[in-house]
């Protein structure tokens, strides 16, 4: 289906439909608390890429506070047409 020209309207309320989320796991290797982003060695998430490390934006910085550097953790990612970002994540 061809994409909708941006307009006012479209941008005002966005279409949610091409939210997805997914369930993911992994380990924290980096922690930004600047830009508000963390890194992690991340199992295949099913339905979106394999295993890798990369890099994710959080959709609040303060969901990082209590991480660090090693810890397991269980996350929430959105994906907005292409747009990745952390939605939750928690210590395992
Ligand atoms: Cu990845």
């Amino acid at each position: 289906m061809a994409k909708p020209a941006a307009t006012a309207a479209n941008i005002a309320a966005p279409d949610k439909s091409k939210i997805k989320l997914f369930d993911g796991k992994g380990i924290v290797t980096k922690i930004n608390l600047e830009i508000g982003s963390v890194e992690l060695d991340h199992d295949e998430i099913k339905g979106l890429m394999p295993n890798m490390i990369m890099e994710f934006s959080v959709s609040d910085k303060k969901m990082l506070d209590n991480l660090k550097i090693g810890d397991a953790v269980d996350f929430v990612l959105e994906d907005d047409a292409g747009a990745e970002r952390i939605v939750k994540i928690k210590k395992r």
